[in-house]
């Protein structure tokens, strides 16, 4: 399988996180792509140039992280991560809240790079506060997923930006 990957993006670290919590992470062929800038080959299996995007072995290319997760539990042997039932709701409520804080961290970052205005600095502190009260909510709520639940607390913290999210 091939991922195409950037190091930074705390969308293609969830999806390694999911690897490796199902130990196929050795199966990944890692693809080192700029989505920015747009390269055919990223172009030619996701229109969107966004990663992660994964070309299964089949030649199929899934995106966004989130199919791709759900695809790579599909993947060898080992007991599914995702949870079914009545409990998948509450697992998926914690995956929006976890990518909800990656797309406004994301945002406040490349809002940052841009020449400062008083118009930026407004998007610049909503995102930031986006973050604050996403945060806020995690320390709040009490640790009750399932032990196997990969988006639990600490799996979720590891596929955010490694930039610090509260300032
Ligand atoms: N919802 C997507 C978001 C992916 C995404 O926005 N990736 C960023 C890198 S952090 C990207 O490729 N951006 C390129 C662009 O927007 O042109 C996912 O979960 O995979």
């Amino acid at each position: 399988m091939k991922l195409f990957y950037s190091p930074t993006s705390p969308y293609v670290r969830k999806v390694m996180a999911c690897a490796i919590a199902r130990g196929i992470d050795g199966q990944l062929d890692l693809v080192t792509t700029n989505p920015h800038a747009s390269p055919p080959e990223l172009l030619a299996c996701n229109p969107l140039s966004k990663v992660p995007c994964l070309v299964a072995n089949d030649g199929v290319a899934l995106f966004d992280s989130r199919v791709i997760c759900e695809f790579l539990d599909t993947v060898g042997f080992v007991t599914p991560l995702f949870l079914q039932g009545g409990a998948r709701i509450g697992a998926l409520r914690m995956q929006a809240i976890g990518d909800g804080i990656c797309d406004a961290a994301v945002l406040r970052r490349m809002e940052q790079g841009k020449p400062r205005e008083d118009a930026r600095a407004v998007q610049i502190e909503r995102h930031r506060a986006a973050v604050e009260r996403a945060l806020n909510l995690l320390d709040a709520e009490p640790a009750r997923a399932a032990p196997r639940h990969w988006l639990h607390r600490g799996r979720l913290r590891a596929g955010l930006p490694r930039f610090p999210l509260r300032r």
